[in-house]
């Protein structure tokens, strides 16, 4: 694609102006032809200065979703090395289904700038405005049916190391994938099993973080955050898709390999409400007692007066003693 050839080679000389001349001769590409990559390149929040003496320099790269900058960040081996970023989508989840079923590779991520149909885990509606990071991952892992949620815990780690190692900042993990700070919830999951899980295992993984845009974004009623929020500036949603799958690929290694005990661990070192008083919800009933932690299918373990009991995800909601939320 011409526009990426372009940046291509302003990129290569960082704060140093390029002639349109040597764009032209080296890409085989009009004047005019650059004139426009470059407009659309501006639009898309690249800083590029273009001086009719000297040619065009690139100042600043763009924070919002660029396929190119994506792929110049990215450090793994194989997500997100098949890539489909699109303006608009009702949901990446359901449009990395039917890559799969299309013979989609294991890794391959699809990215949305905006999401109109946003899925939330039962039927829920995920709100999904411009600037956030809206991804699917189509996994095909060396792991067995029984072992699908443990995909959704690493997610969870995955999106918390991310968020740790570029802005420094401690995000919790309520039970069973909500990526809370300060109680109020940053990010979500959405893992799904595809079709058969005979021979070759599928599994998309669906993962929503609020970036770059203000809470009024999203309705009132939710008890929401985003990164602009936390932080006060806007962050590289490049650099975060690629720090998340760095993470992603390095859990999944560990779970390749068995390696069960220390997802939990990782995952339990990050959860929010251990140890506390809370009370489990599954339909009318009401359990009351000490959230102990998660089998390493990621199913709660709660002490209650009667015994120790086990809850899986999806069937039952947690929620603390004294608030409706940690
Ligand atoms: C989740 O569901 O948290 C899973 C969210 C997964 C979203 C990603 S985005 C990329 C991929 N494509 C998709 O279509 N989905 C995935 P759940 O635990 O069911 O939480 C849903 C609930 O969170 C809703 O019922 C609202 O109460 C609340 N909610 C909706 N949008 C939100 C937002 N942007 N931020 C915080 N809370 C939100």
């Amino acid at each position: 694609m011409v526009r990426h050839d372009i940046l291509q080679l302003l990129a290569a000389h960082p704060q140093e102006y390029v002639s349109g001349e040597r764009i032209s001769q080296q890409l085989n590409v009009t004047r005019a032809a650059i004139w426009k990559q470059i407009k659309a390149l501006k639009a898309e929040g690249f800083e590029i200065e273009g001086q009719t003496k000297n040619g065009y320099r690139l100042l600043k790269m763009s924070h919002s979703l660029n396929e190119w900058a994506l792929e110049q960040a990215l450090t793994t081996t194989l997500l997100g090395r098949t890539l489909y970023l699109e303006d608009e989508l009702a949901s990446t989840n359901v449009r990395a289904k039917e890559l799969a079923h299309l013979g989609g590779v294991h890794g391959l991520t699809v990215l949305a700038k905006y999401q109109s149909g946003g899925q939330g885990r039962l039927q829920r509606q995920w709100e999904s405005p411009q600037g956030g990071l809206w991804m699917s991952v189509v996994l095909r892992p060396d792991l067995s049916l029984a072992d699908a949620s443990k995909l959704t815990l690493a997610a969870s780690v995955a999106i918390v190391d991310a968020l740790e190692e570029l802005f420094q900042v401690r995000i919790g993990i309520k039970w069973p994938n909500d990526l809370v700070y300060k109680g109020q919830k940053l990010a979500g999951i959405l893992g799904e099993v595809l079709g058969e899980w005979n021979a070759v295992q599928t599994l998309i993984l669906g993962m929503g973080v609020n970036a770059n845009f203000t809470r009024e974004c999203l309705s009132a009623p939710l008890n929401a955050t985003t990164l602009y929020e936390i932080l006060g500036y806007e962050v590289d949603l490049n650099l975060l898709a690629a720090t998340i799958l760095k993470y992603l690929e390095k859990e999944l290694i560990f779970l390749e390999k068995r390696a069960f005990e220390r997802l939990r661990l990782s995952w339990t070192e990050r959860a929010v409400g251990l140890g506390e008083e809370v009370r489990i919800l599954r339909g009318e009933q009401v359990f009351q007692g000490t959230f102990k932690g998660i089998s390493i299918d990621g199913a709660l373990l709660l002490e209650t007066e009667a015994g120790e009991k086990i809850f899986s995800a999806g069937e039952v909601q947690l929620r603390s003693k004294m608030s409706g939320y940690f």
